[in-house]
């Protein structure tokens, strides 16, 4: 595809007048930072004119459009995606290299935007992706944080965490629109007034703090169809500036207060994952962000629609998890308070724009906000939703006579609580869960006294992933081979051609290049490793990868404890054969998380006695890469040999790192939870290597009270040795105390948790046959090469495309667009 607008004489030109411009210099006197700016600018200046082409197409078609509504958004850089998306990125790549420019390293100057935790906010990212690839109409709606995911450090082992100060440089790719801005409200109190001449109830909110909420609109490409959506995230200012007469006034105290307030909402991202903490900021957070997207797309609808009863037609919000839930109560509150409709009026609007997707069934990452706190912040949107609670309990009641386990079981206010899922539910039109096992434990475990009342909400959207990012921009060399052997580019938009590939299966030419391709990726992470950790690897032996954040319920210590008893072995029987095998793990743990610290360290720290022991010939070498972000992933998944995905069943809600090893022909190693049963599905139980509890069974030991985690450490000589090993100073120069908390929790009940609450010592066993079999396999060359091969050919389902479009299809309902552009 030919895109006249990134002609290479013109190109280089609008890049040497934008670093002459911005600068004051030649391209020889840029820095590289510099050149990156430059660059994007010059790529801005062609999206801008698709973005605008987009937006009066919106005009023209009056499209439905979906707010995908999230506290997240993980982006990745955006250069490259861009360049991707536009179908440009071989020609400015050309163009760059006659300007003595590498594009690659230009692209390494951008900041990796890490607006987001892990696997929701990168969710996110792909839908937006897919969103504008489909040409549908969608808005992001989210929150400038000024800081986002912290920068991991490793130092002696140890977690270090820096502030991401990403938009140090200026963000090329964004557009501040003041003209936008939204006014906020927090706390203060309720004035009931009565309107005589509207014969109506008025609700004043009084004493109140505000906040103006600016937005910033980043544009969301999609792939070869000038169809630019936009990622809105919103900044906070103080609306009153620091004035002398607001002192004189005595409003000194608020003044500054509100600066105070403005400055700190949009600080910084929370860096839990799957874990809820209450704090009051947070809160303010979602409000303030759902808040103004809402004020937004009201006024928006406003300016071409006259009937807000018919808001469900043209407007659908989805939530991402429960974090945006406060929207339900923030549209009522619009309509109600500012609108001027009825309850229920407002209801039937607010019921059938509203639908959220659940991404977890941790217990621990439920939002339950105390009621005194939610009800000072939000005074207003408290009061209504006691209103929908007292409405939904009469429901429940009429529906279960005498049935008052229910209504506490389903109650929106309990306890001293919101619930937010319980609201998120009542509220919206559609729940749904993120994979296939997991929608069906929310039916019958989670969620399932909703179910029974409310079936026809309830529905699955199988994670999806992009097909741009991670195989187009993430693994170049793939990308064209699957391009040459199916004939066609259409892979790009069309995951499901991939099975085209499966007819290579049995071709050794086809097996070879395919493995080397891989091995070129594995000495591109090579480098990376040597780089960045000074460890020397080698790309002959098994590159074996756990990345994705680090959670107890996810097993990176089932993994390490694995590693260590694998080390025993070659120390024990040095004449046994042995594949050599690299682990390699990447994973952040939230700041106060102490126990998933703990495990960082003890990865390190057996990292550092088996890549130094000379005796071991290297068999053997654990790396831990700093700093996993969207940006090495690309690099990370391309080289991966097996994919560990080896959560606790029932645990992992879907995961979509796992979706993404797939693509880039890394096998399975997992057990069945979340996708992951999906993938051997597509795949073939042959092409993948499972172990393990099933969710069903950790569900009943779990309402049983556990199991014996001591019975398989006094019976099984070798998981008794590893476990010691974590208090007998093998792994930590001597200190007993070190690792005696994980220890512990292995071994024994610990007030309110049980010993081995995620059935690691349950799941060694087979877990370390597993990993008997990859190696088996490994070692037939050709054997494992097919295994790859057809990983690749099946992942067609896991496109975010075909999730998205799921979306619309049964959710959103949404108008595709085509955008016509003279090119
Ligand atoms: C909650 C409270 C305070 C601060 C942060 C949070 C919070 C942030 C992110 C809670 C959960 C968060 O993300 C959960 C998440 O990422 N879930 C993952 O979603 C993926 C996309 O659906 C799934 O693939 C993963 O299985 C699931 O763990």
């Amino acid at each position: 595809m030919y895109n006249p607008r990134f002609e290479k004489k013109a190109f280089k030109k609008e890049v040497e007048h934008n670093v002459k411009t911005l600068y004051r210099k030649t391209i020889d006197e840029a820095t590289p930072q510099q050149l990156f700016q430059a660059v994007s600018y010059a790529v801005k200046e062609v999206i801008i004119d698709d973005w605008i082409a987009t937006q009066d197409q919106f005009k023209k078609d009056d499209p439905k459009t979906v707010y995908y509504m999230s506290m997240e958004f993980l982006m990745g850089r955006a250069l490259g995606n861009n360049l991707i998306n536009m179908t440009a990125y071989r020609e400015v790549k050309e163009a760059l290299d006659e300007m003595g420019i590498d594009l690659n390293a230009i692209e390494d100057q951008e900041p990796d935007p890490a607006l987001g935790n892990g696997g929701l906010g990168r969710l996110a990212a792909c839908f937006l992706d897919s969103l504008a690839t489909l040409g549908y109409a969608a808005y992001g709606c989210g929150i400038r944080y000024r800081y986002g995911m912290f920068k991991q450090k490793i130092e002696n082992g140890y977690q270090v965490e820096t502030p991401d100060d990403w938009l140090k440089e200026g963000n090329p790719f964004e557009l501040r629109r003041e003209e936008y801005a939204k006014e906020v409200r927090f706390g203060g109190n309720i004035r009931v007034e009565y309107d005589d001449a509207t014969n109506r109830t008025k609700f004043v909110q009084e004493n109140y703090e505000s906040v103006l909420a600016i937005p910033y609109d980043m544009p969301v490409v999609g792939y070869g169809n000038h169809h630019v959506n936009t990622l809105r995230i919103w900044d906070a200012q103080a609306i009153t500036n620091f004035q002398l007469d607001s002192f004189d006034r005595g409003d000194y105290h608020k003044a500054v207060e509100q600066e105070n307030l403005a400055k700190t909402i949009v600080e910084v991202l929370y860096p839990n994952d799957n874990h809820y903490a209450g704090k009051e900021l947070r809160l303010k957070q979602q409000y303030f962000f759902v808040s103004a997207s809402i004020q937004a797309a009201i006024s928006k609808y406003k300016k071409s629609h006259d009937d807000l009863h018919k808001l469900p037609e043209k407007v659908v919000f989805q939530m991402n998890d429960t974090h945006p839930t406060v929207a339900v109560a923030e549209l009522m509150r619009i309509l109600l308070d500012e609108e001027g409709l009825g309850w229920n009026e407002a209801w039937d609007i607010t019921t059938h724009c509203c639908a959220y997707t659940n991404h977890t069934i941790m217990a621990e990452a439920l939002e339950k906000w105390p009621i005194d706190l939610f009800s000072k912040l939000l005074p207003r949107v408290y009061q209504i939703i006691q209103e929908i609670d007292r409405r939904f309990l009469i429901q429940v009641r009429e529906m279960y006579p005498g049935n008052e386990e229910k209504v506490r079981k389903m109650a929106i206010l309990y306890n001293g609580q919101v619930r937010m899922a319980h609201l998120a539910i009542v509220a919206g039109f559609s729940v749904n869960g993120v994979a296939r096992l997991h929608t069906e434990i929310l039916k019958h475990q989670e969620l399932k006294d909703f179910y029974e009342m409310m079936p026809e909400k309830f529905n699955n959207k199988t994670n999806g992933i992009t097909q741009r990012r991670f195989l187009m921009h993430g693994n170049p060399l793939l990308a064209d081979w699957v391009t040459e052997k199916l004939g066609t580019k259409n892979w790009i938009t069309d995951l499901s051609l991939m099975s085209g590939l499966k007819k290579y299966a049995d071709d050794p030419k086809a097996l070879a290049e395919f493995m080397d391709i891989k091995y070129r990726n594995k000495e591109r992470l090579a480098a990376y490793i040597l780089k960045h950790n000074g460890i020397e690897v080698d790309p002959r032996s098994i590159f074996d990868v756990q990345v994705k954040r680090l959670h107890e319920y996810k097993r990176q210590l089932l993994n390490i404890l694995h590693v260590m008893y694998l080390y025993n072995q070659i120390k024990e029987h040095p004449e046994m054969s042995f594949y050599p095998r690299t682990f390699i793990f990447g994973a952040k743990a939230s700041a106060g998380y102490i126990r998933a610290k703990e495990i960082i360290k003890l990865i390190n720290s057996v990292g550092d006695v088996v890549n130094n022991d000379r005796s071991i010939n290297g068999k053997l070498k654990v790396v831990f890469i700093e700093d996993y972000r969207v940006s090495n992933a690309e690099i990370i998944f391309a080289a991966a040999d097996v994919s560990e995905q080896i959560s606790t069943a029932s645990k992992e809600a879907s995961g979509t790192g796992n979706m993404k090893f797939m693509l880039n022909g890394a096998p399975t190693l997992g057990t069945m939870d979340g996708a992951n049963v999906e993938i051997v599905e597509e795949v073939g139980a042959e092409n993948a290597f499972i172990f393990g509890l099933s969710s069903e069974e950790v569900i009943n030991y779990e309402n049983y009270g556990g199991y014996h985690p001591q019975d398989i450490y006094h019976n099984d000589q070798d998981i008794h040795k590893v476990v010691d090993q974590l208090v007998d100073g093998t792994y930590s120069n001597g200190d007993t105390e070190m690792y005696r908390d994980l220890y512990n929790s292995l071994l024994t009940n610990q007030g309110g948790s049980r010993a081995d609450m995620y059935f690691i010592l349950k799941d060694f066993r087979s877990y370390a046959e597993a990993q008997k079999k990859v190696e088996e396999a490994y070692k037939d060359t050709e054997g494992w090469a097919k295994k790859a091969l057809l990983n690749t050919a099946c992942c067609g389902k896991f496109t975010s495309d075909r999730t998205i479009q799921e979306y619309v299809d049964d959710i959103w309902h949404l108008d595709k667009i085509k955008v016509e552009v003279e090119t």
